[in-house]
């Protein structure tokens, strides 16, 4: 389910390895997951492109350093159409449940494809409809008395025009300030709302240079180019685990391009934030800031109290009466419900076995829920990494574990209890002492427990998710008769 950049990397795995009984069920009329959906001016991955894409499908030249969505949307196109993927989506098919059935050692995959109802039955399940598919709206009384405009960031209007009108952005996360700067230029008045400042790093995106964009077409040049951008970005992930030392040294770098970019004092005390480094993610842009700066933008630190027909009402009880607001508040990530009911083993729901929280085997497995994966999956996020990375050894997980059952003579395989236990309490222990402990996030539930990230480096997902250990699971073999 899914037919995002986790839906087509686990597609393309199998389809690879002769697994070729694959359909990705997409509720989207198009693949292209979040890339589909997010299509705000100034849409852009802050992961540079030689990275931000598949080891085993380079395109010999991306036209950025950081690409755009259009061109990341179009290389998911031409990936899945050269690796075969495209003919195996089926678009705007809502699932809507996935049930186990212990007898046949299958799972029922129910859903709507236009006003029909769909079923299918399936050996194995991925579900790879991601963490941040589900726009969030703020909390705030008054919402739906607001007589003007208003749309979240991940769902843009493409047909209201901004042009001269006054417009609040609720939010300063990734998606505001990449849509922040563009934007700014064409409204009459654009009111920022910012709950928690960020810390910034610049986005030094221009074209790939001609000299190097010629070298990069040699495959060991490319490999080199990446190696380098893949240590280069874990130095984030350093800086988060070791906060009172390289910590610091992030700290410094981003204080001194956030300092040359807000030289106004008071706009810099308003902008900075109250958390260490590497707490939420560190935004990198570079033009961000500088919007700010213009004439026709503020910056509003006031908590909003409640919305009105006219506008957002802030705590100092002034109204800012605004045509349209956009909702630039992230998406519901840490419940992570999934979008379709999911029941494995005696009828047990997700829902149940993730009452303490969400969790799985590696972010994959779940136990009681045989041959079940999750892309994307409880604690397999990162805030300094490609999430392509992790996707990719998630796929290569998945259809390791499908040719382990299959050798093992079974019908599916079951995650242990014991072994997730172990896992789950291995990752959360890793988290002691990192700086995504010292705030709130999205990646932490409210009452504090690290659900979204993996705690360490991309290399240790890849070397924990290399072999599926066949100790880890009960193997279910065809029932008699
Ligand atoms: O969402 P967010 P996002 N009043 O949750 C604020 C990925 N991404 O869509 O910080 C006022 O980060 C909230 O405030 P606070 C990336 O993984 C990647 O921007 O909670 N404000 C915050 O400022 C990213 O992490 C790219 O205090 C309210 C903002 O809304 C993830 O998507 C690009 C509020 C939400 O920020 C999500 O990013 C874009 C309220 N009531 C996104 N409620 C790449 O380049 C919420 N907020 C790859």
């Amino acid at each position: 389910m899914g037919a995002g950049f986790g839906g087509i990397a686990v597609a393309a795995e199998l389809l690879r390895h002769g697994l070729d009984d694959v359909t990705l069920l997409e509720a989207a009329p198009e693949l292209g997951g979040t890339w589909f959906h997010n299509r705000y001016p100034g849409a852009a991955c802050d992961v540079p492109s030689h990275l931000y894409s598949y080891s085993f499908a380079q395109p010999p030249s991306w036209p950025r350093l950081f690409s755009r969505r259009d061109e990341i949307l179009r290389y998911a196109r031409e990936t899945a159409d050269a690796l075969g993927v495209t003919p195996r989506v089926v678009p705007d098919t809502t699932v809507t449940s996935c049930t186990w059935d212990e007898e046949s050692r299958t799972w029922t995959v129910r859903g709507r494809r236009g006003g029909r109802a769909e079923e299918r039955v399936a050996d194995a399940v991925v579900l790879a409809t991601g963490q941040l598919d589900k726009p969030a709206f703020p909390a705030l009384e008054g919402l739906a008395d607001f007589a003007g405009h208003s749309f979240h960031s991940a769902r843009w209007d493409q047909d209201y025009d901004l042009r001269g009108k006054r417009v609040a952005v609720i939010g300063t996360g990734a998606s505001a300030a990449q849509l922040v700067p563009e934007i700014a230029p064409l409204v009459d008045h654009l009111t920022v709302f910012q709950r928690t400042g960020n810390w910034f790093l610049p986005r030094p995106d221009r074209p790939v240079p001609a000299a190097l964009d010629r070298a990069l077409r040699l495959p060991w040049a490319r490999r080199l180019w990446r190696r380098f951008l893949y240590h280069g970005i874990e130095l984030i992930t350093l800086c988060i685990r070791h906060p009172r030392t390289v910590g610091r040294v992030g700290a410094l770098l981003s204080a001194a391009h956030m300092r040359c970019q807000l030289p106004d004092p008071e706009l810099r005390r308003k902008a900075w934030p109250d958390y260490p480094f590497g707490c939420k993610r560190v935004l990198l842009s570079s033009d961000f800031l500088p919007a700010l700066r213009r004439p026709n933008v503020e910056l509003v630190t006031e908590p909003i109290t409640r919305m009105t027909r006219e506008g957002p009402i802030t705590e100092d009880g002034r109204l800012h009466a605004v045509d349209c607001v956009i909702h630039a508040t992230g998406f519901r990530t840490n419940t992570f419900m999934l979008p379709m009911a999911v029941r494995g083993r005696g009828g047990r729901s997700i829902e149940e076995a993730w009452a303490r929280g969400a969790r799985a085997h590696l972010g994959i497995m779940v136990p009681g829920f045989p041959s079940l994966f999750l892309m994307y999956g409880p604690n397999t996020n990162t805030s300094g990494g490609s999430v392509l990375f992790f996707l990719e050894a998630q796929a290569a997980y998945v259809r390791r574990a499908l040719q382990l059952a299959r050798r093992a003579g079974a019908s599916a395989l079951d995650v242990r209890p014991e072994v997730e236990e172990a896992g789950v309490e291995a990752v959360r222990a890793r988290f002691s002492g990192t700086a995504w402990q010292s705030c709130s996030s999205w990646y932490r539930t409210p009452d504090g427990r690290d659900v979204a990230n993996w705690p360490g480096y991309m290399g240790e997902y890849a070397d924990r998710t290399r072999e599926p250990e066949p100790a880890d699971f009960r193997f279910l073999r065809p029932q008699a008769g």
